[in-house]
Order: C-alpha cells, then structure tokens, then sequence
C-alpha cells in the first residue's frame, strides 16, 4: 500500500516580505494549489493515505475560502484517508468544526490507532501536559508495520516543549515515525527496526527554506520503502560570488550569468556578494539587481562584501567627513591594514545609517 507523508504546509501564510501584492497572493494560491495537486498525485498513483504531521495552516485562523477548498476537495477524495496531528502553529484549532469530512482523521492529545491491512497508523498532539508521559502508552504489536506521527522536535534539548527524546522510542516496534516542525527534510534511525522522518515543508516561502522540498512517498509491505519526491513549484536559491578580484562591471555579469546557468527561471534567487570589493564597484549590487530583475520569479543581490579603500584619493580631499574619517583610520599606525578597512568599512556604514553586521 501506498501512503504520502508530508508536512508543513502553512496554509495561507505570510510571504517572502519583498514580493509585490499580486506575487504575494499569486504565491499563496499555489500552496494551496499544493494541496490540490498533492491528492492528484495520489490518485494518480494509487495513495491510500496521507498523512499530515502537523503545521497545515500557518495560525489558528484560516481563510474561510482555504477551508472550502480542502473539504472539497477531501470529500470529493472518499478513497484516500488524510490523517492529521497538529502542528505548533494550529494547535486547538479545530479545521473543519462540526463538519469534518469522514476520511479526514484528527488526532487528539491521546494516543490513537488505525488499522489498515497490516498497517497500523497512530499519533497524538503533543501538548505540555503529555510531553513527557506519551513514551509509556506507545505499545505497538509487532506484528503490525507500526507508523506513528507525531510533530515535535528530536534535535532540541528537554528545555523544548516540543521535544521528542529518541531514546525513548527505542524498541517500541516502531516502523516509521513520521515527523512534522522541521522544515529542512531529514530522516534517520530510531533502533534496528525503524527511523524516523521529517519530509520538511512542502513548498518553501523564504530564504530561510532553501533547496528541494517535497513529501515522502510510502510503499508498505513486508517491509517499507520510501522514497522523498521533489514537488515544490519554486525553489528559494542562495548563492555566493566573491568579488575580490572583480573591477568592472562585465566582470561581476559574467560571474552572475555563470550562475544563472543552473538556475531555473521560475524560483526566488538571492546572490550574495562576499570578498573585498574594489570602491569604484560600490553601486554594483543595487545597479545589477535592477537589471537581471526580471530574469527570475523573484531576484536580489545582498552585498555583504567589504570595501578596499583607495585611500591616496581621500589624502588631498579636506572638506568631507568621510574624507576626515578614513585619513584618520588610515593614518593610524597602530592598525593594521586588515583592521583599518575594517574599521573604515563600518564607519562608513554608520555614516551613511546603515544597520551594521559585525
Ligand atoms: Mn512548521
């Protein structure tokens, strides 16, 4: 049997906070519109189940247009089962109310299970009230494929109120635990027997969400298979160009459009400017950025590289406070050159009222 288990979808969240009002909305529109496809994809395979470890709405409160459209379309789906436990996010939030699709299953705070052939799906909400205790009511049969969802945290510390000690699943005949909260896919052992998978975020929706997202495909049999299918529709890129020994401008092109070359054109790009840049290439970024624009769904350059100062310019000059500022770095002699552009470089920010990065 086949099963889906993906996870984070924040449903109608905030955007990347750069993107224009239509992008926004139109950005929106294809996370929900993910969900429509995701249940295509199972028809279309033969998926009996999907399960949703937490996180499908980004709050508490949905649009009430959101909510039609996934009862709709789950209705409309009677042969495949969603099963739900809920995020961090829409905890106590009760999706559909009293009008709940029947193949829309919730879990609740206590642990339940169904049984589907010799498949056997559990999960319950973690809430500060069973963190710590919901280890011991985990007794599964091994003669059963055990899955259990949870969303929760394994990597934090028992500080977490989402925190999931491993340990303690251990020889619990758990098959698959399938996982929800971290947004970057990941998947490991629990024991001899079983591993544990976050499948990430369905679809990025910031830089902070870079690279491939998608979902987890399921075959179980005798034993279980999986496999991680790449779905999102755009893909957030960061990439890095050291600029150090670039000087003009179809220098710094001719980097970008290297990089370009393995960038699709659909996805939300942002370059980083890293080294030391020659000062006449000051105005590069924001000059660049203006003109490769369009060239992506969404494109930015952060310059975070630091300025190499022609200081024998600034010798003769005596009226600018810049001027003034980087005479006296430079002619300190207790600096060394390192220091002393570094030193110009956040002066000079703060100068101008620039946030400084240390
Ligand atoms: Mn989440």
């Amino acid at each position: 049997m086949k099963i889906i288990h993906c996870s984070d979808l924040h449903l109608d969240s905030k955007m990347e906070r750069k993107l224009s009002l239509t992008k926004s909305s139109e950005r929106r529109n294809e996370l929900l519109n993910n969900f429509q496809r995701l249940i295509s994809f199972a028809k279309e395979n033969d998926v009996k189940a999907i399960l949703i470890s937490g996180d499908l709405f980004d709050s508490n409160s949905a649009r009430v247009s959101t909510k039609n459209v996934l009862k709709s379309e789950i209705s409309a789906n009677s042969e495949i089962t969603f099963f739900y436990v809920c995020g961090n996010h829409d905890d106590n939030f009760n999706i559909f109310e009293d009008d709940c699709p029947d193949n829309f299953i919730v879990f609740d705070d206590k642990l339940s299970s169904f049984k589907i052939g010799n498949i056997n799906i559990s999960g319950l909400n973690l809430t500060k009230d069973n963190i710590n205790s919901f280890y011991e009511n985990l007794v599964f049969s091994e003669n059963y494929k055990n899955i259990l969802m949870l969303h929760g945290d394994v990597f934090s510390n028992a500080q977490s109120n989402l925190y999931i000690d491993l340990k303690k699943l251990k020889n619990k005949n758990i098959d698959y635990l399938a996982l929800g909260h971290i947004h970057m896919s990941s998947m490991d052992k629990i024991d001899d027997r079983g591993v544990y998978c976050y499948p990430g975020c369905l679809e990025g929706r910031g830089f902070d969400e870079c690279g491939e997202k998608g979902f987890m495909l399921l075959e179980v049999e005798q034993t279980i298979s999986y496999e991680f299918i790449k779905f999102a529709q755009r893909e957030f890129i960061k990439k890095e160009i050291d600029v150090t020994n670039l000087y003009t401008i179809e220098d710094y092109k001719l980097n970008l459009e290297n990089i370009f070359k393995n960038l699709n054109e659909k996805d939300f790009v942002r370059i980083i400017f890293i080294g030391t840049k020659d000062e006449d290439c000051n105005g590069f970024a924001n000059i660049l950025e203006n003109f490769y624009k369009d060239k992506f769904y969404y494109f930015e350059i952060v310059d975070n590289s630091n300025v190499k100062f022609n200081i024998s310019k600034y010798m003769e000059e005596e009226t600018s406070l810049k001027a003034e500022f980087l005479k006296l770095v430079f002619q300190d002699e207790n600096l060394s050159e390192e220091d002393k552009n570094k030193i110009a470089n956040v002066g000079l920010q703060a100068l101008k009222g620039d946030d400084i990065i240390l």
